[in-house]
């Protein structure tokens, strides 16, 4: 079972949080919340860079859960030349920025400079991108990069493109090309000095394919504790795991919001959850049109597999009464694990039932949420395997 501190991540928050609580329960709540709010503002900025035509702003669309021709994506082609840093923040999380950056080779300055130039201090790590071998300006980027201890990784672009090509030749096999690619790639790299290089195989146009969750994971790892929530949640959905990483970041956000009872009406909260449980896994109307539309598919086909299928709104609106009477009898039992918890921050009375309650059924709501993407994203899977 949780222990206060557990619940509020450490003592430090838990002693803030009953400092507010010993001015009254709704100061309490406040405080609980305005932590909330402090966690979902932690910035994350992302560097992206690379020669030339490498991919980088049709990367930046992708991280970004966009298509090229999207609305306030960030644009691409052939002579599409980004010439100065662009910001392009997240659609669904402001606090996660993506910075397109212009290859420094466009710019004529030397590494040093250029990473004064694009204000280097400011992300918290960068992305290299090539759709070739690495040449001499990533690499000196990279060194430049290191000496400022700064963290790099390196992205090697359009794989889809090289598979596509070399598919036309005899006795082709795609773990072999794959494998010759990233080899290449490393060797070149070695040679230029740089010590085991990792090097990331990627198709913007196919994310959930290649190494493009192995870069998410990677990342991950890397980042300090608190920045990862930011990226995980702000990371399209290119494989299963993901959408159980959100669930869990979710979950532990769950009793800010039960907490939030004790000054706000519950109905009020379980609408505000909803909203960030279907932003968070694609689930709103427009993610899901998206959805559809990038891959070939009617919108009506993916609301088929959902259980709860959030564009018919009567529906959804029915089941959520449902859940929220179903769970009203079979709440008790979870309220007297979470009980005391919220009695030991200080909530007292029907305050801690009715907080209590309100952690219920938010899990409620999340499984259904999880359940639901896990249908939608398979679905997506089989689709795109079973095309020609
Ligand atoms: N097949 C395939 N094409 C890609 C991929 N990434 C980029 N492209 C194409 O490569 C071309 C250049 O991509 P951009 O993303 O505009 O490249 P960029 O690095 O931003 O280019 P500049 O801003 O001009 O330096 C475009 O035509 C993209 O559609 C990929 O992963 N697969
Ligand atoms: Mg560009």
């Amino acid at each position: 079972m949780d222990t206060p501190s557990e619940l509020f991540e450490n003592n430090e928050l838990h002693e803030e949080i009953k400092e507010a609580m010993n001015k009254s329960q709704e100061e309490g709540a406040a405080k609980i919340m305005e932590l909330l709010d402090q966690q979902k503002n932690t910035p994350l900025n992302i560097a992206i860079t690379g020669e030339c035509g490498s991919g980088k702003s049709t990367f930046v669309n992708a991280l970004r859960g966009l298509s090229d021709d999207d609305e306030n994506s960030a644009p691409t082609g052939p002579i599409e030349t980004t010439k100065k840093a662009t910001l392009y923040t997240h659609p669904k999380y402001p606090n996660v920025k993506i910075w397109d950056l212009p290859g420094i080779g466009t710019t004529k300055f030397p590494a040093a400079k250029y990473l004064e130039h694009v204000e280097f201090q400011k992300f918290d790590f960068f992305i290299i991108i090539s759709d070739t071998r690495f040449r001499e300006n990533d690499v000196k980027l990279a060194h430049e990069i290191q000496r400022m201890k700064k963290k790099f990784y390196f992205v090697r672009s359009k794989i889809d493109n090289d598979l596509h090509m070399e598919q036309k030749k005899k006795g082709f096999n795609e773990e072999e090309t794959v494998s010759k690619i990233r080899n290449n790639c490393i060797e070149g790299l070695q040679n230029e000095g740089l010590e085991s290089p990792q090097v990331f195989l990627v198709s913007s146009s196919e994310p959930h394919k290649y190494d493009f969750s192995l870069l998410g994971e990677t990342l991950e790892k890397q980042l300090p504790a608190h920045k990862r929530n930011a990226l995980l949640l702000a990371m399209p959905i290119i494989n299963l795991e993901i959408i159980g990483k959100k669930k869990e970041i979710f979950q532990g956000r769950i009793k800010y919001y039960a907490a939030q009872a004790v000054i706000c009406p519950v109905s009020t909260i379980l609408k505000d959850v909803t909203r960030e449980y279907q932003a968070g896994f694609g689930l709103d109307c427009e993610s899901l049109q998206k959805l559809a539309d990038s891959i070939g598919l009617p919108l009506s086909d993916l609301e088929a597999v959902m259980k709860y299928p959030l564009a018919d709104n009567e529906k959804f609106m029915a089941v959520f009464t449902d859940i929220l009477s179903l769970s009203a009898r079979s709440a008790s039992v979870a309220v007297g694990e979470k009980l005391n918890i919220f009695s030991a921050i200080g909530f007292v009375g029907s305050t801690a039932l009715s907080c209590c309650s309100t952690h219920y059924n938010i899990n409620r709501l999340l499984d259904m949420f999880v359940d639901d993407a896990q249908r939608v994203f398979t679905k997506v899977l089989d689709h795109v395997a079973a095309k020609p």
